[in-house]
Formats: C-alpha cells, structure tokens, sequence
C-alpha cells in the first residue's frame, strides 16, 4: 500500500459546522469517567508548528506557499519517488530543515506522552517525520511514524540500508550520498509519495477496532492511504478534531453521533483541554524537566 495525495474522506460541497464549546467539555467528561482507556492518536504538521516546522498547507506559511527556493515544477514533486530519482536537490535543500535537531516537542507532543503516562493511550499514528514524539520521550512501542523518519536511511533504488548519521552528513554538506551497491542516490527512509508504508503502520488493523476515544490533531487529511483511518474506529466511537480548520468527514454536516471538535489554535486548544482534565500542571512540569535535559545534552 503506498501513499498518494487523494483523500476519499474529504467531501467538497458540504457545510461545515463551527465547534460548540462543549465539544472538549463533552469529551475530557469521557475521559474522566473513565471511558477512555485506549485513546488513539492520529497526527499531523499542525502539531509541530508551534515548534517552529512550517506545515504543508497552511496558506502563506506551509511548505507550499514557499517552495519557490527550491525550483520544482508543482508543490508535491518535492516528496515525488520519480521526481527525486532524477533530481534529489530540492529534497535534500529541504531535508536540511527538516533534519531532527534544531527544533523542540510543544506542549501538544507533551500533551500526548502524558496520555500515555496515565496509562490511556493505545497508539499515536503521526504522519510527521521530525521525530518530535521520540523526543518528547513517546516510547517506540507506542508509536507508529507512518510516513517513516530520518532515524535511517537506504538507497531509493535497491533499499539497501544505509548508515544514517552518514547520510545526515553527505545531505548536510551538499553532498549527495550514493548507495555502496548500486551506486543509485540514498534518502533518509521518509516515505515518499509512491514508496510503501512502513510495516508498522498494519497495526492499525488491530488498533482501530479496539479504539474506544480517537483524537486528531493537526492534520489536513489529505494524503492517502493516512486519511482513511480516521473512518476505521467503530461507529461508536466518539472523535475528537483539534485543528484550525474542519477537515476531512468533520467537514460534513451533520456531523457523526459522537464526533466533536474544537477548531482554532491547536496549542490553546490543547492547553484548554487539559485543564479540563486537571493535567496542565504535569505537563508544564514534564516541559520544564525535560527541556532542561534536553538544553544539557
Ligand atoms: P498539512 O496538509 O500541512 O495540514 C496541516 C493541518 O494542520 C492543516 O489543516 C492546518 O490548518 C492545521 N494546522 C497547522 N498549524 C496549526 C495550528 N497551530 N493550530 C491548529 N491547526 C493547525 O499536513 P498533514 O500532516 O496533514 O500532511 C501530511 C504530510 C505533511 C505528511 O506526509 C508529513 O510528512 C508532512 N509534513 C511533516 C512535517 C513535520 O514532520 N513536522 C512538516 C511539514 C510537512
């Protein structure tokens, strides 16, 4: 199954409810009562632009609006197997930014790991490729990055792998890195649009049905196979939007029985949700201790 930019859930002539200021009431009463003990996670850019890492759509900001510097032919070329097989500049400029690093988790990703410290969260699917969930200490087990990470890289060509730290330092200097075998170009293992989803994604099979509360963040929803899984929880099953804009099957009204969401500033809704649940206080400490290993190291 590989990725393409289409997105079966996102209808085009519908109207689009705005948020009711019940809607994270309703569901932090869930979470309290004790009605959610295995929350998924689906995530997008949306939740690392408060860190700083423009997203792709966002007009005038996103990655679209200013791919200008980086001289291709139409936005998504940029992430395009075929194209970079060609010409791999334009992704290598803009790996240099992307490359984990210079940027740190947000409240949002410490939002997260603190789900997952009380012990409610079954799995976060993220599409970033940043790396900032591992940083803001997401254990492995409990992550899935769907469109892969610059942890490791291979070549494009025959995927024979390659060592990363090596590849980060042949992109970083203007190098391009070249496979030992077939002497094709070698990328960072981000997936690109035609490439396969990694393996670990699958367990999305056995997640998805055993959700009982999905929350989705910061995301557009329009890259495929990704998008769908918000439709795979069982009809039951209350989701919760946290974006600036409805997007997706939020985009319909009426809405799902049981969907709610709260459109606006993804860290202030965040940050309003979880004092709702009595949490900020953690996370802001959480924030402070780990920010200070991670200013340390
Ligand atoms: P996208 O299509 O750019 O959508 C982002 C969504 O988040 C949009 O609906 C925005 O309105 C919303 N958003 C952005 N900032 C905020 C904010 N502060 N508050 C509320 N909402 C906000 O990005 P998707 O993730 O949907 O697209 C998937 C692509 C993006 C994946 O393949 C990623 O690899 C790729 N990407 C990742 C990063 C990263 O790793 N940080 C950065 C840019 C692109």
């Amino acid at each position: 199954m590989c990725v393409c930019l289409f997105s079966a859930a996102n209808p085009s002539s519908r109207g689009v409810k705005s948020s009711s200021p019940h809607d994270l009431l309703s569901v932090a009463r869930l979470v309290k009562l004790g009605r959610s003990k295995n929350v998924v996670v689906v995530a997008g850019a949306g939740i690392s632009t408060a860190s700083g890492i423009p997203d792709f759509r966002t007009p005038g900001t996103g990655l679209y609006s200013n791919l200008e510097k980086y001289n291709v032919p139409y936005p998504e070329a940029i992430f395009n197997i075929d194209y970079f097989s060609d010409n791999p500049q334009p992704f290598f400029s803009l790996a240099k930014v992307l490359y984990p690093g210079s940027h740190r988790p947000n409240y949002i990703h410490y939002f997260i790991r603190v789900l997952h410290h009380k012990g409610l969260l079954l799995r976060m699917y993220t599409q970033n490729i940043d790396g900032l969930e591992k940083l803001c200490g997401i254990p492995d087990d409990k992550l899935v990055e769907a469109h892969g990470s610059f942890a490791t890289a291979s070549c494009h060509l025959c995927y024979t792998p390659y060592p990363a730290e090596e590849a980060r330092y042949a992109i970083m200097h203007d190098r391009v890195p070249t496979c030992s075998f077939c002497t094709a170009t070698v990328k960072p293992d981000v997936v690109f649009f035609g490439e396969d989803l990694p393996r670990k994604y699958f367990l999305h099979r056995k997640d998805f049905p055993k959700a009982d509360l999905l929350i989705i963040m910061g995301t557009s929803l329009k890259i495929e196979p990704f998008a769908s899984l918000v439709n795979s929880v069982r009809s039951t099953v209350p989701r919760l939007l946290l974006n600036r804009n409805a997007v997706g099957p939020f985009e319909r009204v009426p809405l799902r029985r049981g969907d709610h969401m709260e459109l606006g500033d993804l860290a202030d809704s965040v940050r309003k949700f979880a004092e709702m649940l009595g949490w900020d206080g953690e996370i802001q400490e959480l924030m402070r201790s780990q920010e200070v290993v991670g200013f340390l190291i």
